[in-house]
């Protein structure tokens, strides 16, 4: 059986996805089920299950996946009003354990969030 995240899957090109911008360390694609007009997901492509796992040796692979955020959001239409979420953790929400950027927009944004 593999042991591949869905998101290794994805990037390998073993399960579709509407990509929409890729580099050498990260891509990005349309979330399958969506949640604002805009809800892209930023996935570097090294399988770090969570935010939490992170060490400093990862400082610049994070920097940049924000770096992409902005660069995506602005192609969207929405680079001056979006969210950035990660959830981290299945009591936040997290349901797929490789770390990824929610960039969210395109409708009102409630804070606090739910
Ligand atoms: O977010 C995981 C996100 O991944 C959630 O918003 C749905 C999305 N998802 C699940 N399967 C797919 C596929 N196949 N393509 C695109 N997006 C997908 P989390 O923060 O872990 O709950």
């Amino acid at each position: 059986m593999s042991s591949k995240t869905l998101f290794e899957k994805i990037i390998d090109r073993e399960i579709p996805a509407k990509f929409l911008h890729e580099d050498e360390l990260c891509v990005a694609i349309s979330d399958v089920n969506p949640q604002a007009p805009m809800h892209l997901l930023v996935i570097p492509r090294k399988p770090m299950p969570r935010l939490c796992d992170a060490t400093p040796e990862d400082q610049a692979l994070l920097g940049h996946l924000m770096l992409v955020a902005n660069k995506v959001a602005a192609d969207a239409g929405y680079g001056d009003a979006f969210r950035l979420v990660v959830n981290n953790g299945a009591a936040s929400g997290q349901s797929v354990f490789h770390l990824h950027l929610h960039v969210l927009g395109g409708r009102p944004l409630k804070w606090p969030p739910g």
